[in-house]
């Protein structure tokens, strides 16, 4: 398929092409964007409606600048061409000169100036009583357009109101002919009648010197092979689609507000996935794809919520751990927003003791039901189903600021896991915490060299202690393979040592399997909560 011609080009051809051609008003963006899908192949930027829309009168009260606004979103909005109403130029010869030049910059295809004086009023409204211009001022206009535009098929049309303003089809012709001599592309014949009458005549007289426009909002009950026979060039529904908007925004909210509901309106009026069609919500969902980072987007979070915390006594008698208070909100709901921060959105939670007390919205729950005879490697394998794509794994009961997560996303190897090497003033220390060996302990070197773990053990005061395992662990994509797969044997060989395992005993047994166990170091900025007053410092989290 040859690709499209540019809009001017597009324009010019339906001015001057034998065959009869229609323009839509539009007067934004979403309206051009309806013109276009009902199958116009132009657009009239109608002053009138351009106006109204922006609620004031068609007396050149918007600036031409903001028209230029409006037409600019209307350009961006579609792939058919625009004819801007511009009125009488919006001033002198110079004017119209860097109209033209904006409007090409804005991607419009062409404009219509009227033979008015500037500020101009609407044509149906006391049509005798407006001015004319000077023919002479008004062809010097359309020859500084002319000779101003860089697009040789920028369309420029001169719309004659000599009959507007009553002075009959002698003048029409007159007027007609002098801005042809001047270098119009077009004439738009107006008339104000209900029946066709003048456009008739003029045209009759003028022959074919130029293609000839016409508007019959008033004769609009000609019907338009009437239009086709005479030979005009092109017809402008001028100005229904603001019309019929605003029938149907006056039904409508006269409705909302006598019923002061929305039940009766909301079958008559389009539905939000229509206006985000129209908006083209489905490319931008397309370019993400293309062009957003897929790290935190596509990482899932697993959080293992399964035990009660039975360290904590009372607290803990008719809710889990993950569900105390820390400043006003579940532990849960601090986790689930710091993995939310890391762009990580897609949240599974395992629930096993007092799962009802779980009332978290967005979150995905699984369930550990044997939560009392198991461990931790059962409840991660309850969520299985979320186990694809680069996955973090971590505690409900472990707060942790956000970077921690993102750091872990950033990293490509397939299993990672995060070590505090300031394990020797963690509160955990005299707890029983998991401590890690590694290939090296955490120094400048360790920054630049990829350190590995060895094993976990219990004994901090051991020397080759490096950190604190914080209870962390991401896996790749194709990490989340392995660990499904390993989670699926474990259960097969030996299902009473699977139901004993915890996560330490699961990545030891990835290690004995081969697979190479990644260390991060970082320092603090995580809190295990185990006891009462770590519900205390978690507010500072
Ligand atoms: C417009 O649509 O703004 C026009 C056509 O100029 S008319 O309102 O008929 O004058
Ligand atoms: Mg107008």
């Amino acid at each position: 398929m040859s690709p499209k011609p540019k809009k001017t080009t597009q324009l010019k051809h339906l001015v001057t092409r034998p065959e009869l051609s229609f323009l839509m008003e539009a007067h934004n963006g979403l309206s051009a964007k309806i013109a276009e899908e009902a199958g116009f192949e132009g657009i009239w930027g109608s002053g009138l409606s351009i106006s109204a829309a922006l609620g004031c009168r068609d007396n050149n009260e918007a600036s031409w600048t903001q028209v230029l606004e409006v037409v600019e979103f209307m350009a961006d909005a579609t792939n058919i061409p625009i004819l801007l109403d511009g009125d009488t130029g919006y001033g002198n010869f110079n004017s119209m000169r860097r109209l033209v030049k904006k409007l090409e910059q804005r991607g419009v295809a062409g404009v219509c100036i009227e033979d008015k004086i500037f500020p101009k009023t609407n044509s149906f409204i006391r049509g005798s009583a407006q001015p004319l211009a000077e023919i002479d001022e008004f062809a010097g206009k359309i020859r500084a357009g002319k000779e101003a535009q860089i697009d040789a098929d920028f369309v420029i049309v001169a719309r004659v109101e000599a009959f507007i303003a009553g002075w009959g089809l002698e003048e029409a012709l007159k007027r007609g002919e002098a801005y042809r001599q001047a270098g119009a592309d077009a004439i738009l014949i107006h008339s104000a009648l209900r029946s066709p009458e003048e456009i008739l005549a003029f045209k009759k007289e003028w022959g074919d010197r130029l293609p000839v426009v016409i508007v019959p909002t008033k004769y609009y009950s000609t019907p338009t092979e009437v239009f086709r026979d005479a030979g005009f060039s092109t017809v402008i529904w001028a100005n229904h689609a603001m019309r019929s908007a605003i029938t149907a925004m006056q039904k409508t909210v006269k409705q909302i507000y006598q019923d002061q509901s929305l039940l009766n309106v909301e079958s008559e009026v389009v539905t939000v996935g229509e206006v985000f069609r129209l908006q083209g919500e489905a490319e931008l969902e397309q370019a993400e794809k293309l062009y957003l980072p897929k790290h935190g987007k596509s990482t899932r979070g697993i959080v293992l919520a399964a035990s009660r915390g039975q360290e904590l006594g009372d607290l803990t008698k008719d809710k889990p751990k993950a569900m105390l208070d820390v400043k006003g909100q579940p532990l849960l709901s601090h986790i689930a927003s710091t993995f939310r921060d890391a762009g990580v959105k897609d949240i599974t939670v395992v629930r096993g003791f007092k799962k009802e007390a779980f009332n978290l919205t967005s979150l995905t729950y699984v369930d550990n039901d044997a939560y009392e005879t198991t461990q931790e490697v059962v409840s991660l394998a309850r969520a299985k189903d979320a186990l694809s794509g680069q996955t973090v794994i971590s505690y409900g009961d472990v707060l942790f600021k956000k970077y921690i997560v993102q750091e872990l996303i950033e990293t490509t190897d397939d299993f990672v896991i995060c070590v505090d090497a300031a394990w020797q003033s963690s509160r955990n220390k005299g707890r029983s915490a998991d401590f890690v060996t590694c290939s090296q302990p955490s120094s400048k070197r360790a920054f630049y060299e990829k350190v590995t773990l060895r094993d976990f053990v219990t004994d901090g005061e051991r020397s080759d202690v490096a950190g604190e395992w914080m209870g962390f662990l991401k896996v790749s994509d194709a990490g989340a393979k392995v660990l499904k797969a390993t989670l699926e044997t474990l259960e097969q060989d030996d299902k009473p040592r699977f139901d004993g395992m915890k996560i330490p005993d699961l990545l030891r047994q990835l290690a004995k399997d081969g697979h190479e166990v990644r260390v991060l170091y970082t320092t603090g900025h995580w809190l295990d909560v185990d006891a009462v007053e770590d519900l205390v410092l978690g507010a500072s989290f």
